[in-house]
């Protein structure tokens, strides 16, 4: 049984580090998060590690429009997904430019140790 609890404890430190240090995240983007810009054509998220694309999405999601008190949810459709730094980068390229409102861009990745990640950036466009 001590044995046992040994290993274990063994098992968790030598996990721990991954734990901290290996799931994707974003580190950068743009625009930046809780920036507010003009009308973009492009939104790029740099993430802490290499993705697997395959298991790589993404959706912007317009939350909230200048006098629209009931607005909901709208989905950004018109945009393609391209690849840059190594699989770092993930640039949206949008087919016309944001209008004006609140947006979520939400993602989800994997990285090296194919634990699936989510999140999401927020900005605004005037
Ligand atoms: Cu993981």
């Amino acid at each position: 049984m001590r044995l046992i609890s040994l290993i274990a404890a063994a098992a968790i430190f030598a996990a721990a580090p991954n734990m901290v240090f290996a799931h994707s995240k974003v580190v950068s983007s743009t625009p930046a998060a809780e920036a507010t810009v003009a009308r973009p054509r492009v939104v790029s998220m740099t993430f802490s590690e290499a993705l697997i694309p395959p298991t790589a999405a993404a959706s912007i999601v317009m939350t909230a429009m200048p006098g629209v008190k009931a607005h909901g949810e709208m989905v950004i459709r018109n945009f393609t997904i391209a690849w840059s730094n190594n699989n770092r980068t993930m640039t949206l390229e949008l087919k016309q430019p944001l209008k004006t409102g609140t947006y979520e861009v939400r993602w989800q990745a994997a990285g090296a140790d194919g634990h699936r990640m989510t999140g999401k950036v927020n900005f605004k466009v005037s």
